[in-house]
């Protein structure tokens, strides 16, 4: 088993790394039950919150097939379990260490679940969550050299093989043939035709963080079966630089009481970090308490 020091160190130069054993045999059959329930309702339509096939970025709109569910953690679904999880010590634990940051750093973002379609394939093209395909070499490479504040990773409850990276293209701009295959656009035919790319295998239970700005891309089969926790956590000493990416995706229920009444005290603390930046964001919506 690599040390804490080697994780870092491959997540920080190759913009990835895999760790396993962030779940226990009980937690991985509590998120697994927890998530056939949640995607079977989002499946049949009673959970609207959905990542719709052929919408590749928030809003999704809706269709009649999905490939994820959002808000895994929304109090509606009576499923503390992910919560749970996302505030307990084996995930606290690995975002701190790659991010270097201590508990009173951590802030809560997203929780959402990635599952394989039913009727068709599909894929997304590839791309960096935080920059824009048509962004120039210039300011391409003005993006990347900013400091990071968050990690996001995809947690393998069934074998993955869903995701695509080009290693090390976090720090650095995309080649001319690189720009030519990822403009936002068009899915890839074969991901692996990205100068640079590999296959990400993830094992059940294994674990993949990423830089969200490495270049990425991902494909769905709907003889494949998926569901992986997608998820991601902020380090507050960036202040609101995490915001745009953060807040683009719709988290008026997160600053309502029944969510944080369902939280431990980790995860409260951590939600009221966020609940912080999204107030000094907008400038507005004061009155939400931030005590205890
Ligand atoms: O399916 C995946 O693992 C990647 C998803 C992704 O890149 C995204 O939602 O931006
Ligand atoms: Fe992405």
């Amino acid at each position: 088993m690599p040390t804490s020091a080697q994780l870092k160190e491959h997540y920080d130069t190759h913009g990835y790394v895999i760790i396993p054993g962030l779940l226990t045999p009980s937690e991985h059959a509590d998120l697994l039950a927890a998530t056939d329930r949640v995607v079977a309702r989002t499946r049949s339509g009673s959970w609207p919150h959905a990542r719709v096939v052929g919408k590749q970025f928030p809003p999704y709109g809706v269709g009649d097939d999905i490939w994820g569910v959002q808000h895994a953690m929304h109090p509606a679904l009576e499923e503390p379990v992910f919560a749970r999880w996302y505030a307990g010590d084996a995930v606290r634990g690995a975002a701190e260490m790659l991010l270097g940051c201590q508990d009173e750093d951590l802030q809560m973002e997203l929780f959402n679940i990635l599952v394989n379609p039913v009727r068709s394939e599909f894929a997304l093209c590839w791309h960096r969550d935080d920059i824009k395909g048509s962004a120039s070499e210039d300011e391409e490479r003005a993006a990347l050299t900013v400091r990071h504040y968050g990690v996001q990773w995809n947690t393998a409850l069934h074998e993955d093989v869903s995701l695509y990276v080009v290693p090390g293209s976090h720090r650095v701009p995309r080649t001319a043939v690189q720009r030519a295959l990822s403009n936002d656009t068009a899915a890839p035919a074969d991901p692996l035709a990205m100068p640079g790319a590999i296959g990400v295998k993830l094992r059940v239970g294994e674990t993949v963080f990423y830089n969200n700005n490495i270049l990425h891309c991902a494909s769905y089969s709907p003889n494949i079966p998926r569901a992986t926790l997608h998820a991601c956590m902020g380090d507050t000493r960036g202040g609101s630089a995490r915001a745009r990416n953060i807040l683009q995706h719709d988290l008026g229920w997160m600053k309502e009481e029944a969510f944080r009444e369902s939280l431990n005290l980790k995860g409260r603390q951590m939600l009221e970090r966020l609940v912080r930046m999204q107030e000094e964001y907008h400038g507005k919506d004061i009155e939400y308490s931030l005590e205890e």
